[in-house]
């Protein structure tokens, strides 16, 4: 799907990045995704799958166990992979944008060295802690606590709907100090009072482990503190690089349900002919190819942008928040073009459909990003 030529803005060392991620969602992941979907199991190894194929931190430098790719780079790896399924995307877009980033942007030297190589790898698998059971959309409002202990801190409180929390080794989390600034930690599975109960029962993301993050005066040493962050800057700066990735990733979700339903619309036959031969069908397929043209050029450019440091939190929410919603119409139109076919595990789209209702929620709410938009264009506050 691209019907504006986007792959000839690409340069070949992006082409070659987004090739073979295509070929590893096509070999290791299509063939299994809806049986893991299905059984509501996270794929075995797959972080070290995705460590294997240098998606867990592309944009890290080398030195630190990432690619040292670009943004752009960046942004097709995770096209690709949602390309499969939002959870694959979910999975590297936490562990790079949540994990990675901020210990290499606000961590030590120390701390760098000693966590991101594994992390690249998928040796270690971190979750990201901001997001509370009383705060949400307002993580401002945070009540997890972190008051100085001896030689460290004490961490009390709980995080909720955290992505991987139930298989993490690691977690950086963002608490409240005595002095009421916003700081990092990197919480460790085997510290005393860290437990990661999971959440069942989801119909969306099934192939992905979501649970809470609960803290019950667990020990963090100062080592585990990152020494530079002390606002809400630290968390929101990690959510502009997941957000940029998702607004990519939302294309891939597209494209898979676009390209299901063209096939289908032109094999599929009623009255004696191809449904795709009727207007309304064509209509569907029609929109469908334009909103997922517009949003490529959105990302596209996006990208550039943000390669330059010149992308704004609200521009990138403006292209996950367009994104994502296109995707989701795109998945709903799809989905009736299949029929009775749409709903079963043979065809992906329900499944995209199911998450991306949760990629419409998480990384901010839509209605956050339309408020975001809101507050850049006209300078007031509407939260
Ligand atoms: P506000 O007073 O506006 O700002 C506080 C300070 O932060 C600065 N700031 C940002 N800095 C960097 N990037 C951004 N995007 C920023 N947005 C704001 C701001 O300039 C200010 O700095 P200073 O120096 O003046 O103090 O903050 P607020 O508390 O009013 O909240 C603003 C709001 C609502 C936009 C923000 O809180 C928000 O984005 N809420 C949505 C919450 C959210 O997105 N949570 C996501 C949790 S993680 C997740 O969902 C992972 S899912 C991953 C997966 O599985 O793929
Ligand atoms: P609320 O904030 O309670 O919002 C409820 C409704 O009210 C929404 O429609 C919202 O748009 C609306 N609303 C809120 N405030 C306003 C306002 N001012 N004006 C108008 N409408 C408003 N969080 C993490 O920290 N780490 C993770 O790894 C993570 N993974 C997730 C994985 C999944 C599968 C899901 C579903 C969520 C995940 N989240 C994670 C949490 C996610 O970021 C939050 O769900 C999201 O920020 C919204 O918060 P909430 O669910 O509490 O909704």
């Amino acid at each position: 799907m691209d019907y504006y030529q986007i792959e000839e803005l690409l340069n070949p060392e992006h082409l070659l990045i987004r090739d073979s991620i295509r070929e590893f969602v096509k070999s290791d992941i299509k063939p299994i995704i809806d049986q893991y979907a299905q059984e509501h199991k996270e794929i075995p190894q797959l972080m070290k799958k995705l460590g294997g194929i240098g998606a867990l931190g592309p944009f890290i430098p080398e030195e630190y166990g990432g690619a040292g790719l670009d943004q752009m780079a960046y942004g097709l790896i995770m096209q690709e992979l949602e390309y499969g399924d939002s959870a694959i995307r979910s999975a590297a877009s936490v562990q790079s944008s949540l994990v990675m980033f901020p210990i290499f942007t606000f961590g030590s030297e120390e701390q760098k060295k000693r966590f991101l190589p594994q992390l690249a790898t998928g040796d270690l698998i971190g979750a990201f802690g901001l997001t509370e059971p009383n705060h949400g959309s307002d993580p401002g409002g945070m009540e997890t606590k972190l008051i100085a202990d001896g030689d460290g801190y004490r961490l009390s409180g709980a995080k909720m709907w955290i992505t991987n929390a139930p298989i993490c080794d690691i977690a950086v989390v963002w608490a409240r100090d005595e002095e009421g600034k916003v700081r990092g930690v990197i919480a460790d599975r085997a510290m005393e009072g860290f437990t990661t109960p999971e959440t069942l029962h989801k119909w969306s993301l099934r192939a992905s482990k979501t649970g809470e993050l609960v803290f019950d005066q667990v020990f963090i040493p100062k080592e585990n503190v990152l020494p530079l962050v002390n606002s809400m800057k630290g968390p929101l700066s990690c959510l502009n690089s997941a957000r940029y990735g998702i607004s990519w990733g939302a294309i891939g979700a597209a494209i898979d349900c676009y390209e299901t339903a063209l096939q289908y619309a032109k094999e599929r036959e009623q009255f004696g002919k191809p449904i795709a031969s009727f207007q309304l069908q064509q209509k569907k397929l029609a929109e469908m190819a334009t909103e997922i043209t517009k949003a490529q050029l959105l990302s596209w450019r996006l990208a550039t942008l943000k390669e330059q440091n010149r992308a704004t939190p609200a521009q990138i929410s403006m292209a996950k928040r367009n994104n994502v919603h296109m995707a989701l119409q795109v998945a709903r139109e799809a989905r009736q073009v299949l029929g009775a076919m749409g709903i079963v595990g043979d065809f992906p789209i329900m499944r995209h459909m199911m998450n991306l209702e949760s990629v419409i929620t998480y990384e901010g709410t839509h209605d956050v990003h339309l408020l975001i938009t809101g507050q850049d264009i006209t300078g007031i506050n509407a939260f």
